[in-house]
């Protein structure tokens, strides 16, 4: 069984002039991840899964392990000296490291260290989500909010860690998508699904219904499309919803799916984060064979704007979300101009 640590040497091989510094991010996020594992496997009697009492940028309270699962990483990110930036879902801020020794490195990282995290207490699972730019400003100095504001399509690498009943860290440099399951007895991740490829379709939608009234009618059509009975296209779908986004989008990863977290009229780019949640969310998917948009445009082509925007996600299947985005073409056409 190969590990992960050989998979990502084996791969940096496949570069010439690779310096080692990419190898060295990614080894650096996944032994921030093996200890945030520790600490989520152990939460309920280290008693983090208390409120810690202060409240990130989104207005949410932030869990004890929110904030431990940042500091590690921010930690890991920062000495491990590639990382220049970093746009943290639990910081309001960019994170910009001013000493020389991070100033010199070649990549950025955009990150929710641990996402669906109001799950912990009800042993849900949660995530990890990470991305990785190679940033614009000159080595040597400090980088800026312009390093983070990429499009999804400069992104070089995208991963997202789901601790759930097995803690599996998923990824992609952009040549296909690789899962490795966590060994807790020897501490390291085992390749266990290799070149993994999402379903072209599937039988599973994952939407929140609770908040129908609300949905652009090109999600409402879409919606009424899964529930018809027509046996020759499988209909009607399972309806599949955890909560957690990286459980969502895993889930339909393995069987096939597709997850909507739309807008509506109040507030037309939904809940989710582009740089952190949607973008690294949608590479890993298109880099499986899937399609990830906003209804109307690949979510890897949104320009940003700001580190903590929104933006509305279909992400999954491929025949699937392009059927729900002919429904927004169809129903929900003058919503485009609201994103
Ligand atoms: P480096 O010189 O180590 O920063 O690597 C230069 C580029 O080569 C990176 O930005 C990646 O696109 C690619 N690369 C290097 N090492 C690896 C690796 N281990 N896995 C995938 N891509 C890599
Ligand atoms: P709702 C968790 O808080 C999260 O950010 C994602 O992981 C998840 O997909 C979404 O929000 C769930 O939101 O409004 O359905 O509870």
């Amino acid at each position: 069984m190969k590990t992960l640590v050989e998979f990502i040497n084996d791969k940096q091989v496949e570069y010439p002039g690779a310096t080692g510094e990419f190898t060295r991010l990614l080894n650096d996020i996944t032994i921030a991840a093996k200890i945030v594992n520790r600490e989520i496997r152990i939460a309920g009697l280290a008693d983090i899964n208390g409120m810690f009492g202060s409240t990130n940028i989104q207005g949410e309270e932030q869990q004890k392990l929110d904030v431990f699962a940042n500091n590690h990483f921010i930690n890991a990110l920062k000495h491990g000296g590639q990382c220049a930036a970093i746009a943290s879902e639990e910081n309001e801020d960019l994170i910009i490291f001013g000493n020389a020794y991070s100033q010199k490195g070649k990549y950025v990282v955009a990150m929710d260290p641990v996402d669906g995290s109001s799950n912990i207490e009800v042993n849900v699972p949660i995530g990890t989500i990470f991305s990785i730019y190679r940033r614009l400003t000159p080595e040597g100095t400090s980088a800026t909010v312009d390093d983070l504001l990429q499009r999804g399509r400069r992104m070089v690498a995208a991963g997202y860690v789901i601790y759930g009943s097995s803690t599996i860290l998923v990824y992609t440099t952009g040549n296909g998508v690789n899962g490795f399951t966590y060994d807790p007895s020897v501490g390291l991740f085992f390749l266990s699904h290799p070149d993994m490829r999402i379903p072209d379709t599937g039988n599973i939608y994952s939407i929140n219904e609770a908040n129908y009234i609300y949905f652009p009618d090109g999600v409402k059509k879409y919606i009424k499309y899964c529930q018809e009975d027509d046996k020759a296209t499988n209909r009607p779908y399972n309806t599949r919803y955890i909560g957690s986004l990286v459980a969502d989008v895993h889930r339909n990863m393995l069987r096939g799916g597709i997850f909507i977290y739309p807008g509506n009229r109040k507030n037309p780019t939904g809940k989710l984060r582009l740089l952190y949640e949607c973008a690294p969310m949608a590479f890993i998917i298109e880099q499986a064979g899937g399609k990830a948009s906003n209804g109307f445009t690949p979510i890897l082509d949104i320009e940003p704007y700001d580190i903590h925007q929104r933006a509305p996600l279909f992400i999954g299947s491929k025949q699937m979300v392009a059927k729900a985005e002919e429904f927004m073409k169809e129903y929900s056409g003058d919503f485009k101009d609201l994103l």
